[in-house]
């Protein structure tokens, strides 16, 4: 089956009055917040900050005109609720500042009953507030995304419902394409004056979504193989954002927002239930003093293992050659040629809290005689952050004279790391080498305090 007639077929069932409201039936609550606490709680959530341009993503990927920031004036608990507070003010070179808010690292679910009380601004015209999830590994749209509630789109502007229209919607790869399939309800009444509840449901057969009991969105998922529907039997984490302007609004310059600003997306609480077949991931028992990241070492807290946990990728311009290792009986060992680029990642298969090393650093022997530039990193919830190695400059240890030195790195040295939520744990990408170079790396190890 196609995604068109996929499409094809959901419209019709709606047609034919088929979405019925699901009568609620008394589930395990496994994790909830209800914003009554004096802040926002980090151990669930973390922001997105900026323009998305530091991400090769300007406006996000969708022409957003704000800048996310981690303020107060932006995010906030008041009166038991989660604000978000999109304000008119130039700030990293927008005109609009706002919030958004992600579980990223902190909880992940595969499958479930989530209920959240939400109240949204007068969008009317340029905000897009918006609730959904999105896969946590993988590109988009392989990763898989699922939008609970969205509103202020271009299409409800143009046909005078802006306040009225939520719509759900679900997106992932068919086949090297996106494949996108939505549906929008027109409520009675303006959804902004008050809260509203936002339902959806996630097992192994459908993806619903209702609000105030009424189903609105049915997404059928069992067929995994013949509809290429994988992304949505993976775990998933939730976002929180309220943005201006952009594509889904279709108003895309600063002088064209009209909406009365500030305005106040309000979250009374979110709640989640255990389904049959549910996981649940929050991140709990966090490794501490020494975690092996390619490390055969006896004396390693933990380590990590290359035959589940993780995966050493050779990325461009890399072979292996023989060389005795610094310690055991394996090492990275690699000759690259001049001309090209060269680089090696070892990426997890699931995120990693390693939020007990934040005082610590990141170890590691190497033997080299690259003159080059090269640069050591880590891929966290935040993107990927790196440590330039110039010749001449700070070293961290390093000697370049083809003997095995440590490296000793803090993480604190890390720009935007975000080592609750790691998923690429060591990382190295160099200039093109003038001539052929060889490099041994060996012993990689994460040391808390
Ligand atoms: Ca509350
Ligand atoms: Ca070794």
């Amino acid at each position: 089956m196609n995604f068109q007639r996929l499409i094809a077929a959901a419209a019709l069932l709606a047609a034919a009055g088929l979405f019925a409201p699901q009568p609620a039936a008394a589930q395990t609550l496994v994790w909830q917040d209800e914003f009554d606490g004096p802040s926002i709680d980090g151990e669930k959530w973390i922001y997105d900050v900026g323009d998305g341009c530091q991400l090769g993503i300007c406006g996000w990927g969708n022409s957003e005109l704000q800048y996310y920031t981690s303020r107060p004036e932006n995010a906030r608990i008041e009166n038991g609720r989660l604000i978000i507070e999109a304000r008119r003010e130039n700030f990293g070179s927008r005109a609009f500042t706002s919030a958004r808010l992600k579980t990223e690292g902190r909880m992940h679910f595969k499958y479930g009953t989530l209920e959240a009380r939400i109240k949204v601004p007068d969008l009317r015209n340029g905000l897009w507030p918006a609730y959904w999830m999105l896969g946590t590994m993988g590109n988009w749209p392989a990763r898989g995304e699922v939008d609970f509630l969205e509103m202020g789109s271009a299409a409800a502007i143009a046909a005078g419902v802006t306040n009225r229209r939520v719509g759900a919607a679900v997106h992932w790869d068919y086949n090297g394409s996106q494949a996108d399939y939505g549906l929008d309800h027109n409520s009675a009444f303006d959804l902004n004056n008050d809260f509203h509840t936002y339902r959806m449901t996630w097992d192994p057969q459908f993806i619903r979504v209702s609000i105030d009991g009424q189903q609105f969105f049915e997404f059928a998922i069992s067929n995994i193989e013949g509809a290429s529907l994988h992304e949505f039997h993976h775990p998933y984490y939730l976002l929180l954002n309220l943005a201006v302007g952009g594509s889904y609004t279709g108003v895309m310059s600063n002088e064209a927002i009209s909406a009365p600003l500030p305005g106040r997306m309000e979250i009374d609480y979110i709640r989640l239930y255990q389904n049959p077949g549910s996981e649940l991931y929050t991140g709990a028992n966090p490794p501490s003093g020494k975690f092996g990241v390619y490390s055969e070492r006896a004396d390693m807290n933990a380590r990590l293992n290359f035959n589940g946990d993780a995966n050493l990728w050779l990325w461009n311009n890399l072979s292996a050659i023989s060389a005795p290792a610094y310690e055991g009986n394996q090492s990275m060992a690699f000759r690259a040629n001049a001309g090209a680029w060269y680089g090696l990642g070892v990426a997890l298969n699931a995120h990693k809290n390693m939020s007990r090393f934040g005082n610590g650093r990141l170890k590691f022997h190497m033997r080299t005689t690259t003159p080059s530039t090269f640069k050591i990193g880590i891929n966290s919830s935040f993107g990927d952050s790196w440590i330039d190695f110039v010749a001449g400059g700070q070293q961290y240890g390093l000697v370049r004279d083809g003997q095995w030195h440590e490296v000793s790195i803090p993480f604190s040295a890390f720009h935007d790391l975000d080592l609750h939520a790691v998923k690429q744990m060591f990382m190295l990408v160099s200039d093109p080498p003038a001539s052929n170079v060889d490099v041994f790396i060996d012993n990689v190890y994460y040391q808390d305090n």
